[in-house]
C-alpha cells in the first residue's frame, strides 16, 4: 500500500485565505500569552449578531421589515425597522457575554450601562448605517469600536470610560451587507477582511492584511450640498475634477469607505451650513473607520487634526470626516489650508 504524507497549504499557513473567523481569532489570541480571551469572545459575539442582521437584511424585501418604523432616533433621523432590529440584535449579543460594561449606540439617547462592573470593555456601535438605503436594495453596514474601560473593574462606569479618544481603541471594525457580506476588523495589528459564506454560516478570511493604495482615482462627497461648503472644500473638489478622478458616492458610509479602502480614494463629509460640525458621529462612525484606515496605511482627519486625537465632549458628537488614501488626504489638507474658512452667505 502506498502512503503519502499530507502536504499542508504553504500559503502563509495560519492566516491563509479561507481560514474561518473563529479560527483566526483563536490564532491571533495565541500571539498574546496573557490574553484572557474576553476580547476574542466579544469579537465572536459581534460576528454572531452580524450574521443575524445579515439574515434579516436579506429577508427585508420579503418579510415586510423594510421601511420606516414610525419613530425618530436621538439624531432626529427617521428610524427604519431594520435599524431597530439591528440595535436589538447587537444589544443582546453585547450584553450576554459578560465582557462589556457599557454600550453607546446611534439608536440610543444615553449610554447603556449594562450594570456589569466586571465587564472590561466599552463598545460604541452604529448597528445599521446607511439604513435609508435598505428599501432600495443598496449596501448598508454596521460600525463598531471597542475600548478598554479606564476605571478599575468592579466599580460603576464613569464618563471617562466612555468619552475616550479614538487612539485608545483596542479594536474596531465594520460589517458591510453588500453584494456579499463582509466583516473587516483590526485589533491594532493590521486589517483583515472576512467574507460570509451563507450556506456554511461562516465568515472566511478573504482579504488578509489589507493595505490601502497610497493614491487613488476616486473622490466621494455629497455634491448636492456644494452650496453649503466652505470655499476651500470647493477648491479641493475642483482639483479632483482637474485630475479626472471618478466621483463615486453611495450614501452608505461603510460602503463608500470600503470601496475607497480597497481601490484607493478619498471620502469627504465636510462641515456644511446645516451641519457646521459635520454630519458623521465621532464615537461610533469616524473613530472606528479612522483606526481601520490608519492600520491599513490610509489617513483620517477632521481637516485640522487626526480623527484619532479628538477627545469627545458629548456622546453623539459629530465631526467632519476626510478619510482615505494618504496622498489624497495630504492634497486635501494642502489645498484647503490655503483658504480662510468662510461659509457662503
Ligand atoms: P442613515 O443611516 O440615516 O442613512 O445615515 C447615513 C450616513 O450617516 C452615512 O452612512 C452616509 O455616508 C451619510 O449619512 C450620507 O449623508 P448624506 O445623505 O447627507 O450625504
Amino acid at each position: 500500500m502506498k502512503i503519502s504524507p499530507y502536504q499542508p497549504d504553504q500559503s502563509g499557513m495560519a492566516y491563509s485565505v479561507g481560514t474561518t473567523l473563529d479560527r483566526f481569532i483563536n490564532l491571533k489570541q495565541n500571539d498574546f500569552p496573557f490574553a484572557s480571551g474576553e476580547l476574542s469572545q466579544l469579537l465572536r459575539d459581534i460576528a454572531l449578531a452580524a450574521k443575524i442582521v445579515n439574515r434579516e437584511t436579506n429577508r427585508a424585501g420579503l418579510a415586510n421589515i423594510g421601511g420606516a418604523f414610525g419613530q425618530t432616533n436621538v439624531q432626529g433621523e427617521e428610524q427604519q425597522k431594520l435599524d431597530v432590529i439591528a440595535n436589538i440584535r447587537f444589544m443582546r449579543a453585547l450584553s450576554k457575554g459578560g465582557e462589556v460594561c457599557a454600550i453607546v449606540s446611534e439608536e440610543e439617547d444615553a449610554v447603556i450601562d449594562l450594570q456589569n462592573n466586571s465587564g472590561k470593555y466599552v463598545v460604541a456601535i452604529d448597528p445599521l448605517d446607511g439604513s435609508s438605503n435598505i428599501d432600495v436594495n443598496i449596501s448598508i453596514g454596521t460600525i463598531f469600536s471597542i475600548y478598554r474601560r479606564k476605571t478599575p473593574l468592579g466599580q460603576p462606569i464613569q464618563s471617562e470610560d466612555i468619552m475616550q479618544p479614538g487612539k485608545d481603541q483596542v479594536a474596531a471594525g465594520y460589517v458591510l451587507y453588500g453584494s456579499s457580506t463582509m466583516l473587516v476588523y483590526t485589533t491594532g495589528f493590521g486589517v483583515n477582511g472576512f467574507t460570509y459564506e451563507n450556506s456554511l454560516g461562516e465568515f472566511f478570511l478573504s482579504h488578509p492584511n489589507i493595505q490601502a493604495p497610497k493614491k487613488g482615482g476616486i473622490y466621494s462627497i455629497n455634491e448636492g450640498l456644494q452650496n453649503e461648503w466652505e470655499q476651500s472644500v470647493k477648491n479641493y473638489v475642483d482639483h479632483c475634477k482637474d485630475q479626472r478622478y471618478a466621483a463615486r458616492y453611495i450614501g452608505s458610509l461603510v460602503a463608500d469607505f470600503h470601496r475607497n479602502l480597497l481601490k484607493g480614494g478619498i471620502y469627504i463629509y465636510p462641515a456644511t451650513t446645516k451641519n457646521p460640525s459635520g454630519k458623521l458621529r465621532l464615537l461610533y462612525e469616524a473613530n472606528a473607520l479612522a483606526f481601520i484606515a490608519e492600520q491599513a496605511g490610509a489617513v483620517a482627519t477632521n481637516g485640522q487634526k487626526s480623527i484619532l486625537d479628538l477627545s469627545p465632549n458629548i456622546l453623539h458628537q459629530r465631526t467632519p470626516l476626510i478619510i482615505g488614501s494618504e496622498r489624497m488626504v495630504e492634497d486635501y489638507l494642502k489645498i484647503t489650508k490655503q483658504e480662510e474658512p468662510s461659509y457662503p452667505s
